[in-house]
């Protein structure tokens, strides 16, 4: 049976491509969302790929994953940093949680290196730019078997 994962973008990623590409690459999020639809035809999973700039729009799609997703992949963002309500959010859902990241944050500004989503995640991937999220959508329908 096909797998669902819900595959979340925080903000400013909407502007991947033409945002800082010496930090972020030079794909834009179109692209993303291109590549993780193919690996989700390759791996049996359907991807619903969203992004949002505001932190309660998100929360409420977290929360309406309980009946729409098997998993979730989420890139919170600036709100790795800074939100409770994602990760709270997420641990009411209950759901497998990817976290991906496409910098290394621990290799950036200290206020980069903790991020409130990890505690509640199944898994983090950071630093590998976005082959990360192909390895989140790997790593979930793995567990999702
Ligand atoms: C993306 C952002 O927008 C930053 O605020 C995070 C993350 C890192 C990323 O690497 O994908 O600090």
């Amino acid at each position: 049976m096909v797998k669902r994962v819900l595959v979340l973008n925080g903000p400013n990623l909407n502007l991947l491509g033409t945002r800082e590409p010496g930090i972020y690459g030079a794909d834009t999020l179109a692209d993303v969302e291109t590549l993780c639809q193919q690996a989700g035809s390759e791996l049996g999973l359907s991807i619903d790929f969203r992004q949002s700039n505001h932190e309660g729009e998100l929360v409420t799609w977290i929360q309406e994953a309980r009946t729409t997703a098997d998993a979730i992949l989420i890139n919170p963002a600036a709100y790795s940093h800074t939100s409770v309500a994602i990760p709270d959010a997420l641990k009411a859902v209950g759901l497998p949680v990817a976290e991906v990241h496409l910098t290394n944050i621990h290799q950036r500004e200290a206020y980069r290196h903790h991020s409130y989503v990890s505690a509640i995640a199944y898994g983090v991937i950071c630093g590998f730019g976005v082959t990360g999220y192909r390895m989140a959508l790997i790593a979930l329908a793995e567990k999702l078997k």
